[in-house]
């Protein structure tokens, strides 16, 4: 980004999501503003197929109603045993709304007697800003991209986007009172314990949000 431009809209309604980016992108010299400080009520509905389109459709919604460069982020659970269910719906897996018990509870009636327990989380994380203030592919680390043509940007912007992803599996007891939506079923192999277990920033070090995030954060430090 451009020298004077530190105001950053992250585009969410998911305070899990708000605490967690805080901790990823602390230290920066971005001033991260909430979207509804921003004077943004809503988001649009989740109309795409992919993390990539619906990431674009938020942080671009964000950016429109704000002028100001907008981060967003769409992620989920993909888990094999489903052919990559909830995916992009898992948000609203039990039907409309953030009930994240009811997501719970769906998954687990959908995994029962199910002995191939492999899932992991996935991110994409999209900073959307005028095209001219965001570096160019060249100047990019390997891994993040720049799109300057999607159909939700609006004319004269551009995103990077990053991504991130952790594997885990799911087990039939929720453990742990830390994070948000599937992290107390989300076990990490690696830890030993759920997601909802260990220390936010531990979660952050090795998840799906913290790697997409992380990505950014070499945009934003500019
Ligand atoms: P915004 O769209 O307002 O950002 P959201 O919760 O609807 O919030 P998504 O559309 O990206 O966000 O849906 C992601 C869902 O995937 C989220 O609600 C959880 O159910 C699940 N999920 C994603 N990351 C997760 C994490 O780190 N831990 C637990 N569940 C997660």
């Amino acid at each position: 980004m451009t020298q004077g431009a530190r105001k950053v809209v992250f585009a969410t309604l998911n305070p899990g999501k708000v605490r967690e980016v805080a901790g990823i992108l602390a230290g920066l010299p971005v001033e991260v503003v909430g979207l509804r400080d921003a004077g943004v009520a809503e988001l649009p509905e989740e109309t795409g197929e992919t993390f990539l389109d619906n990431a674009i459709l938020k942080a671009a919604h964000a950016f429109r109603a704000t002028g100001l460069p907008a981060m967003a982020d769409d992620s989920g659970l993909e888990v094999a045993a489903l052919g990559g269910k909830p995916g992009v719906h898992s948000a609203r897996f039990a039907g409309a709304g953030h009930d994240h018990a009811a997501n719970i509870r769906k998954l687990l009636s959908d995994l029962a007697g199910v002995a191939d327990r492999r899932a992991r989380f996935v991110c994409t994380a999209v900073l959307v800003g005028p095209a001219g203030g965001l570096p160019g592919p060249g100047a990019l680390p390997k891994g993040i991209l720049r799109l300057d043509a999607h159909p939700a940007l609006p004319a004269g912007a551009a995103a990077i986007v990053a991504e991130g992803e952790v594997p885990g599996r799911i087990i039939d007891d929720s453990r742990g009172a830390g994070g948000f939506g599937y992290d107390p079923v989300f076990f990490h192999d690696g830890e030993g314990a759920t997601f909802a277990e260990i220390p936010e920033d531990r979660k952050n070090a090795l998840s799906h949000r913290g790697t997409a995030f992380r990505g950014l954060r070499t945009v934003l430090d500019r």
